[in-house]
């Protein structure tokens, strides 16, 4: 039998066990080996989240834990000031550790750069130095649009010491979608680069970024950091290169004592309308619980781990696990400029042996992907150094947790499978890898300090255990977002008002097990998509799409896809007797990659003649799921037009 038959007939047997305990070799070492720490913070969770806010430099003490006197509006650490700059570098050096390596850069041609501590301690002060001698200062945002580059550290670091709060898009978004961002948050400056590699080309990014941001006022600086090279045109007044800013600028530069709810950055997120939202988050309690989850979800060693997370940095996962968790604990991290299957298939498993990973965190359609090019792929190298395995973005299934389990983690890795959200900061629910076992599907129990109830959608009662409710979660916790920024009122209609101001709306399904509170997260509930594990809005692409001077209406919708969760679907209708071709059809794939980003395009676009409807006009997104994914139709007797169904299924079997 084939190595493949084998592994095949392996992981068949693997998915009979339900539970799978930490390995001996690791729970030894662990830092926490049971559940009294969930006990612990039961008795008390504000207090128990106040001691653990101790693991922070505080300039100024905070004096209140929680204060909840006008919910859903709470703050955390009131009276305390601090710096999460002065956080992730300054005290590390202070205490001796300015040697230490923060970052191992690699880069998509090969080239390494090793950052330490105290060189992001020299640059943090001289980019602080050189945003302040632009006029930027507390409470000014700036955008950053960066690729996976140790600028990006030391651009948002800056900000965070003089209190400009960060505003980063993602590096696969369009240019036009940072054009939005930036206008909406008004940001007073951005920083980029000339030009990003991908996959050994070089596409221009300063060139793009200037043919929309022309109209924008409020925004008086654009720094340009140079990486990839190529022709770089500079506006006279506006536009300064980074490195001569910084060269130019003051080595020293005090942090700035901020309160503990200073906005430290916002972040857009998709939601259930067009208008991404802008998630603010605090200092003091988001990194009270970046810096707990990190030390402990992952059973970080900071003086003997290299820790290595995947995500890019423009997304939630690259915040608070990439940059401010691991900085906070003084960790030694892997940074990875380029993508997994470039200049190899098996550039990760490299990189793993090169560096000597001992922590590895991805998302699960980066390990459906690896299951596809094959374990002879990882085979080729050594992992005996990797100890623990995460896994975030979306569900995993059973055989992509057991495949990582064996194939990636040798059988001895315990497998942390972390639900959270933009809006939640760090971790929520998981398991603590050396106290409770890994069950396959399921992300685990919420952690310490951490409060959630699975109600029904209708009467918000708790729903018994082992049905399908809406996950809740019951309980403020530090790192939770504050608002959305600049709209209070969205903020609260958004995630306060289904259940009350004490009950936060996750927007997911889920259920829990009886015999050990296990819970599985299984989708959203909104019009929001998952996408490799990266959050769209079904709006946001319809709205790109109707945007095309030839469509008329589109209705989107996530179909379910064996490599990437869930895909995007188009149903478009278009103008007059028009007719779709696949010039069309690329066409409208292209438009909205330069409105939203690659990332948004259609998978695969349905020509349709009309879009079933209510009486009402409300499109009925779940016959449009049900004609996509081969179902049979439930009832379609509410549409105005039962007859469009017929004529869609006839498209569907025509193409098939
Ligand atoms: C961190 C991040 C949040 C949404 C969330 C849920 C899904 C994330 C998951 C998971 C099941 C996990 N999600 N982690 N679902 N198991 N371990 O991904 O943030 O981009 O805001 O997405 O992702 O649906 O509501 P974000």
């Amino acid at each position: 039998m084939t190595d493949t038959g084998h592994l095949e007939q392996d992981l068949e047997a693997l998915l009979q066990i339900e539970n799978f305990p930490p390995p001996a070799s690791f729970a030894e070492h662990a830092r926490i080996h049971d559940r009294s720490v969930h006990e612990a913070a039961a008795a008390d969770p504000v207090a128990w989240w106040a001691e653990q806010a101790k693991a922070l430099d505080w300039f100024t003490e905070p004096t209140t834990a929680l204060d909840d006197s006008n919910p859903p509006f709470y703050t955390w650490f009131k009276g305390g000031t601090l710096n999460a700059s002065y956080n992730a570098v300054d005290r590390h050096v202070l205490a001796g550790n300015g040697d230490r390596v923060a970052f191992h850069w690699h880069g998509e041609e090969g080239e390494q750069r090793a950052v330490t501590y105290a060189d992001l301690h020299r640059d943090v002060q001289r980019a602080a130095n050189a945003l302040k001698a632009r006029g930027i200062g507390k409470g000014d945002v700036v955008g950053i649009f960066l690729p996976m580059i140790p600028e990006v550290v030391v651009a948002m670091l800056a900000c965070a010491r003089i209190g400009a709060p960060h505003n980063v898009v993602f590096g696969g978004f369009s240019a036009e979608s940072v054009h939005e961002r930036m206008e909406v948050s008004e940001a007073k400056a951005l920083i980029t680069v000339d030009s990003a590699r991908r996959k050994g080309k070089t596409a221009p990014v300063k060139t793009t970024v200037d043919d929309v941001m022309g109209s924008l006022d409020t925004l008086e600086t654009i720094f340009v950091v140079q990486h990839g090279g190529g022709d770089c045109p500079m506006q006279d007044g506006r536009d300064v290169f980074w490195g001569d800013a910084l060269a130019a600028a003051d080595d020293e530069c005090e942090a700035e004592p901020l309160d503990a709810e200073h906005p430290l950055f916002i972040l857009y997120s998709s939601g259930s309308t067009a208008k991404p939202k802008g998630i603010q988050h605090t200092t003091g309690g988001y990194l009270t619980g970046v810096a707990w989850t990190h030390k402990h979800v992952f059973d970080l060693r900071p003086e003997e781990d290299v820790y290595w997370c995947s995500a890019d940095v423009g997304w939630i996962t690259g915040h608070s696990y990439i940059v401010y968790g691991p900085l906070m604990n003084g960790t030694t991290s892997v940074m990875f400029e380029g993508a997994p299957d470039y200049p190899h298939k098996g550039i990760w498993w490299e990189l793993c042996e090169q560096y000597g990973v001992t922590l590895f965190y991805t998302a699960p359609t980066a390990i459906r992907a690896c299951m596809k090019w094959g374990a002879d792929l990882p085979a080729q190298h050594d992992l005996s150094k990797l100890r623990l395995l995460g896994s975030v973005g979306e569900p995993i299934n059973p055989k992509a947790w057991l495949w990582y389990h064996k194939v990636i983690g040798g059988e001895r890795c315990p497998i942390v499978d972390t639900w959270w959200q933009t809006e939640t900061g760090h971790i929520m629910i998981t398991t603590l890898p050396g106290a409770q076992y890994g069950k396959p599907g399921s992300a685990g129990t919420p952690l310490p300090g951490v409060y959630a109830a699975i109600v029904d959608p209708d009467s918000g009662e708790e729903v018994p255990d082992g049905t399908q409710g809406l996950l809740t979660l019951t309980r403020p916790w530090p790192g939770m977002l504050r608002t959305l920024f600049g709209d209070d009122d969205r903020y609260v209609s958004t995630y306060w008002e289904k259940f009350g101001p004490q009950t936060y709306f996750v927007g997911d399904a889920s259920k829990r097990d009886a015999d050990d509170g296990y819970v599985w997260v299984i989708g959203r509930v909104d019009d929001v998509l998952n996408v490799s594990g990266h959050r769209m809005s079904t709006a946001e692409i319809e709205s790109a799409i109707v945007s095309h001077g030839k469509v008329a209406e589109s209705a989107v919708i996530g179909q379910t896809d064996e490599d990437t969760g869930q895909a995007v679907c188009a149903f478009v209708t278009l103008e007059g007797d028009l007719e779709g071709t696949p010039d069309l059809e690329a066409e409208i794939r292209e438009h909205v990659a330069q409105r939203i980003g690659k990332l948004a395009r259609p998978k695969r676009i349905v020509w349709a003649d009309d879009l079933p409807k209510t009486r009402s006009g409300k499109i009925m997104r779940r016959l449009l799921k049900d004609i996509a994914e081969g179902r049979a139709l439930g009832d379609v007797t509410t549409l105005r037009d039962p007859g469009v169904m017929q004529q869609l299924q006839g498209k569907i079997a025509e193409a098939q």
